[in-house]
């Protein structure tokens, strides 16, 4: 039987449908990986694994037989797919089947900051309120929004600022032949709009892309959220401006060393903080689990997966 490396947890489900079909060793984070991987990498040739912990450089480096990679999870920056692809391995991630979670997650924050629903939770909770009516907040009704990254979920997001009558801008590196306004630089869309909302890939590429030129053109009454990667936000930037009032507020789901967040952030009321949970419903990772063992047991039974990286797409 085929040997598999899961690194991080899976579900029952998951390893129910893996169970007899290849042999599965576990890598927790505590085990002696140097030794591990010293004695049975060699045999290891398919490894599932998530966007958190990707395929460390150990694991690629002792594992010579490996032959593909399923990752559970869209965003896979913590895997080196051009060096998977020039090794032959393939390797497959889970597009789509999260779009309406991770585009929801961006509703669900952008609300919380607008009308202040944890404070004003807050307010009702500790009996504030008899004391006095809760500050009057800002509409979410027609806003304009930039989507940073107009990809399968920004298209979502696009959507969803559409019923809530809002005017749709976008930047990506190219024009997406769509009815929405493109703007060729990050900058130049923060400047025209009210919300700014990051839904590229993590990765070099990406890297902060948000910075505090971008932040300044959003503007003292602009909201910042981001559902894609911590990596894609000049973390250290959003606090000054956050601090400064270069902008009025920022709804965040991803942080640069999460699950580390920084305390500046944690002690602000015009932020809301969610610990990675863009797609995290039972009805979501239920459709990733099945979505990453499909590609496995599609591996199996002729050599392809189901849903490659790009990078991967050609093998
Ligand atoms: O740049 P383009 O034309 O390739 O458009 C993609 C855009 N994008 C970028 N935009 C500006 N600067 C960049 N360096 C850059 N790199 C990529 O991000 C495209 O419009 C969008 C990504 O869309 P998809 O590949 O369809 O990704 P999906 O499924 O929407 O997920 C986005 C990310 C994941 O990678 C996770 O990190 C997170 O959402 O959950």
């Amino acid at each position: 039987m085929i040997e598999l490396l899961q690194i991080g947890n899976i579900t029952d489900r998951m390893a129910d449908t893996l169970e007899g079909r290849f042999t599965r060793h576990v890598l927790f984070e505590q085990t002696d990986r140097a030794a591990w991987l010293a004695e049975h990498g060699a045999r290891i040739e398919a490894v599932l694994t998530n966007g958190h912990y990707g395929v460390p450089e150990d694991v690629a480096d002792a594992t010579p037989n490996l032959k593909v990679v399923s990752s559970y999870g869209v965003g896979y920056d913590a895997i080196d797919a051009p060096a998977f692809a020039a090794r032959g391995i393939k390797v497959s991630h889970t597009p789509d089947v999260l779009n309406d979670e991770v585009a929801d997650t961006f509703v669900a924050l952008w609300l919380a900051v607008s009308r202040g629903i944890v404070s004003a939770d807050r307010h009702a909770r500790s009996g504030d309120w008899e004391n006095g009516e809760f500050p009057l907040t800002r509409s979410i009704q027609k806003r304009r929004v930039g989507i940073l990254g107009l990809g399968r979920i920004g298209e979502e997001i696009a959507n969803r600022v559409t019923c809530f009558r809002g005017d749709v801008h976008y930047h990506s590196r190219n024009p997406k032949g769509v009815a929405y306004t493109y703007h060729d630089r990050a900058e130049k869309l923060a400047a025209a709009v009210d919300v700014l909302v990051c839904i590229t890939p993590g990765g070099p590429s990406t890297r902060h892309l948000v910075n505090a030129e971008v932040l300044r053109a959003l503007g003292p009454e602009g909201i910042l959220i981001n559902v894609s990667r911590g990596s894609v936000v000049d973390e250290a930037a959003l606090v000054e401006a956050l601090k400064a009032g270069t902008i009025a507020g920022a709804g965040l789901d991803v942080f640069q060393a999460e699950p580390k967040i920084p305390a500046a952030l944690k002690a602000m009321d015009n932020v809301v903080l969610l610990p990675h949970v863009g797609s995290a419903t039972v009805e979501t990772r239920q459709a990733m689990g099945d979505l990453t063992v499909r590609n496995l047991l599609q591996w199996l039974e002729d050599g392809r997966v189901v849903t490659p990286v790009p990078e991967c797409r050609d093998l």
